[in-house]
């Protein structure tokens, strides 16, 4: 989104994004396009605030851009024995769920905005709660789904399932029909026809079949405004390796990172560093064995991991990582990844190929996005990491040979950053904007 789109004046959106950095950064990469195309911008923060990256990231935006008006929006506290097991084991899930239970309490804040709101844009996950809310208010409500359209196309046809989605690659609480997980979903699915347009971080080149199938569907428009871009702040005080990277040749070192919330087990990761150690192939790998963002001690990682990876052919670290700046540099030539939907796409903009290992959720279907279009591999034998499954050390470091040798993934990998360079997303974003005038 970097030319400028025709926008009409006095356009004031509020941004209502749910918990995780998967679900906040990119409603902050939106709202900063917006500004950029000079509308007004409110973002409603939900406290508390589950990880201290989520804090962070929330304050420094706010700083980069005074002129956001920044409306609180403080939960009521969600009594954990009215929760089910699952939801209280993840507190992502259980901050979605507090939120959707306090969203009846949306309405003054979203009525006393000046100048009045144009639109709202509303996580997925919190879109049944929500819509009442603004339906009452006649405020025009957007969807940001959050992940890839593929991942659209099953969300907004559930219970049906699309014939082109394998059933392994739901997301496993799915195959559970009284979980949290699916109650939400569905719930959330059903009240799409009531919004008024989905917007998605995604491209039509690298999404045409999925996107193609969205239209004519009586769905509300989808608008691909994708891909978003890394915003300069957010690599604000936190680590990228530079001069570790410099020193390193071009297209070289595998990134190695499961995103902000997958933590993996001692002994699978035991496993992952014998086999990042006999891949024989650089490392920078972020390591994290807990859910919410506490840091592991040096100390700790030393002992999971043992000398022989932290003194190899390897950078590790566990704490938050620029990790567009390490994408970015041309030393770093694959990305050993869970495929949550942003860094997919980061990894698209940026042209590094993709070894995908889902651990949960809409990774499996994400990493099929990436397969069909050549510039990775997505690994469906290791299973899901939520399972006990193990996967050994020399299966990975076979994997990441085949990666890393791979020029065919390497080729696909640079046209695919082409497209989406050069792809249409401005175009997108005036369509979005006349639909607007006509509500
Ligand atoms: N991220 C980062 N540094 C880290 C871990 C994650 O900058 O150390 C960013 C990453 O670039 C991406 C987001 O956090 O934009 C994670 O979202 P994603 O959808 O990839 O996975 P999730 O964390 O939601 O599982
Ligand atoms: C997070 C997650 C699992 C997961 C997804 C996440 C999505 C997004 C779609 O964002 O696929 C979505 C999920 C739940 C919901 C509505 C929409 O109620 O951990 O699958």
């Amino acid at each position: 989104m970097s030319e400028a789109a025709a926008i009409p004046s006095h356009v004031h959106v509020a941004f209502l994004p749910s918990s995780g950095m998967g679900h906040l950064l990119p409603f902050l990469r939106l709202a900063a396009a917006l500004i950029r195309h000079r509308c007004s911008v409110t973002l409603i923060t939900t406290h508390p605030i589950v990880s201290s990256a989520e804090s962070q990231a929330i304050s420094t935006f706010l700083s980069a851009f005074p002129q956001v008006t920044e409306k609180k929006f403080t939960l009521i506290p969600l009594d954990p024995t009215t929760a089910d097991n699952n939801t209280t084991a993840d507190p992502f899930f259980l901050q979605w769920e507090t939120i959707c239970r306090s969203a009846h309490l949306l309405s003054p804040l979203l009525s006393s905005s000046s100048p009045p709101l144009s639109f709202l844009v509303t996580d997925p996950t919190l879109m049944a709660s929500v819509i009442s809310v603004t339906k009452n208010l006649c405020l025009p409500n957007y969807i940001l789904f959050t992940s890839s359209a593929r991942m659209l196309s099953l969300f907004s046809f559930f219970p049906s399932i699309p014939p082109s989605i394998p059933k392994p690659s739901l997301p496993p609480p799915l195959l559970d029909s009284k979980s949290f997980f699916t109650r939400g979903f569905s719930e959330n699915s059903k009240s799409i026809e009531l919004f008024d347009g989905v917007l998605i971080n995604s491209f039509e080149e690298l999404e045409k079949q999925s996107l193609d199938m969205l239209l004519n569907k009586g769905l509300p428009p989808v608008f691909p405004l994708g891909p978003f871009l890394s915003l300069e702040f957010e690599g604000e005080s936190c680590f990228a390796p530079l001069e570790w990277l410099e020193n390193q040749r071009e297209s070289s070192v595998l990134y190695v990172s499961f995103g902000s919330r997958t933590a993996m087990s001692e002994e699978q990761i035991r496993e992952l560093g014998k086999g990042l150690v006999l891949s024989g192939y650089k490392f920078l790998w972020v390591v994290k064995s807990k859910v919410v963002d506490k840091k592991e001690t040096g100390n700790d990682l030393a002992e999971i991991l043992g000398h022989q990876v932290m003194n190899n052919n390897g950078f590790v670290v566990n704490q938050w990582v620029d990790q567009w700046r390490i994408l970015s540099h041309k030393a770093v030539g694959g990305f050993m990844s869970h495929c949550g939907w942003n860094s997919v796409m980061e990894a698209a903009w940026n042209g590094v190929p993709v070894l995908g290992w889902p651990q949960h959720g809409d990774q499996m279907i994400n990493g099929e996005v990436i397969e069909a279009a050549g510039w990775g591999l997505c690994v469906k034998t290791w299973g899901w990491g939520l399972n006990n499954h193990l996967v050994k050390g020399e299966e990975i470091g076979d994997k990441i040979k085949e990666l890393m040798e791979n020029q065919m993934v390497r080729i696909e990998a640079a046209r695919i950053s082409e497209a989406a360079k050069a792809g249409g997303s401005s175009e997108n974003l005036t369509k979005l904007f006349q639909s607007l005038k006509k509500n």
